[in-house]
């Protein structure tokens, strides 16, 4: 039965279904926090966070995992006393929401973070049987029951299609997939039509008489720098002065030369109203061109789409045009 091959790949595929199973405070946990810290195997750049939620009131959590940084700028005594422990390692602000905040704190109250092995979904952990802990738990059963289901339905088909019913009227056959075939056109055609004129691409803005104004935006961990002159790489950056306020007149065409001096970054254009309304990528090694005109005076923003680092919710710039 090679046919059975496809159908175990699949269910391999479908396995890290089982991972929505943890927790939101869980997921949130390990996507911000492991860096630097961990529950019960010790400190890192942090403090272990085990039995965390007996250390602190709920309401003290929840400000400092939003904002650390608002808590040790108003003198909260328990954050300088941390902040002296961990030689001056301030936990960085991770914009992190209220919900999130208390979700997290959930899950660090929460006997799924009791545990050592638990916490850790490394690759190796997981696949060791020796440390098996309730995310790998889920992961698997729902493996095995996806798999079963699977297997049960290709047998169940293989069955029923084992002794073909001789007599088909093949022509009769013929017209109802005719018919189911002209009903799908007539969907997918008629869907078409009625939105491809609606695909937001912008119409083009630009005429002629236009003055183009050249902007050279290098992208860097993490933020836009706006200058004049090219920037090409991280040397250029001593040498070409950047634009410390950029102001581009009310009806001018400008065209943005995007690059970047380290990661991918993105570079997406805001009106006043929080619309995107341009991006392109911001790429090392290349340099990417975004032609805008801006007919509306206003405050635009820059924000970073491509998650870049650490800092990426915090890499914004602004510019004006009046
Ligand atoms: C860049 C490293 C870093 C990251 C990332 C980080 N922390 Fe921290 N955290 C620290 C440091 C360092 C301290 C010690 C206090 C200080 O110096 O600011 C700390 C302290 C804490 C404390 C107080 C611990 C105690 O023993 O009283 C809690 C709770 C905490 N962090 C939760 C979190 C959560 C939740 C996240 C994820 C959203 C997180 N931290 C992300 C570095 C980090
Ligand atoms: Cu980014």
């Amino acid at each position: 039965m090679p046919k059975i091959i496809p159908i175990i790949a699949l269910g391999f595929l479908l396995n890290p279904l089982g991972i929505m199973a943890v927790s939101p405070g869980q997921q949130s946990f390990q996507q911000k926090c492991t860096a630097c810290h961990t529950i019960g195997k010790g400190d890192r750049v942090g403090p272990d966070l085990k039995g965390v939620t007996s250390r602190h009131d709920a309401q003290w959590l929840v400000r400092w995992i939003m904002e650390p940084d608002k808590v040790i700028a108003d003198k909260d005594p328990v954050a300088l006393e941390l902040l002296k422990k961990y030689n001056q390692v301030a936990m960085p602000n991770m914009g992190v929401n209220e919900a999130e905040a208390k979700n997290i704190i959930e899950y660090l109250g929460s006997g799924d973070a009791g545990g050592e092995e638990k916490v850790d979904i490394s690759w190796s952990k997981s696949f060791s049987f020796g440390g098996i802990g309730s995310a790998q738990l889920t992961a698997l059963v729902t493996f095995l029951v996806i798999s079963i289901v699977i297997v049960i339905v290709f047998l169940l088909i293989a069955r029923s299609t084992r002794n073909p019913v001789p007599t088909i009227d093949m022509k009769a056959a013929y017209k109802v997939r005719f018919k189911f075939f002209l009903a799908a056109a007539i969907v997918v055609v008629g869907t078409l039509a009625a939105t491809l004129s609606r695909t937001p691409y912008p119409k083009s803005v630009i005429t002629p008489s236009d003055q183009v104004k050249v902007l050279y935006v290098a992208a860097e961990q993490f933020f836009f720098r706006f200058s004049e002159t090219p920037i090409q790489s991280s040397e250029d950056l001593k040498t070409v002065k950047a634009l410390n306020e950029v102001v581009i007149p009310k009806g001018t065409l400008v065209e943005f030369h995007v690059t970047s001096v380290d990661v991918n970054h993105d570079f997406a254009i805001y009106d006043s109203a929080h619309r995107i309304i341009a991006q392109t990528q911001a790429m090392p090694h290349y340099t990417n061109r975004l032609q805008v005109k801006f007919d509306e005076a206003a405050d635009y923003s820059v924000l970073c789409l491509e998650y870049c680092g650490l800092g990426h919710h915090k890499m914004r710039s602004k510019f004006t045009v009046r």
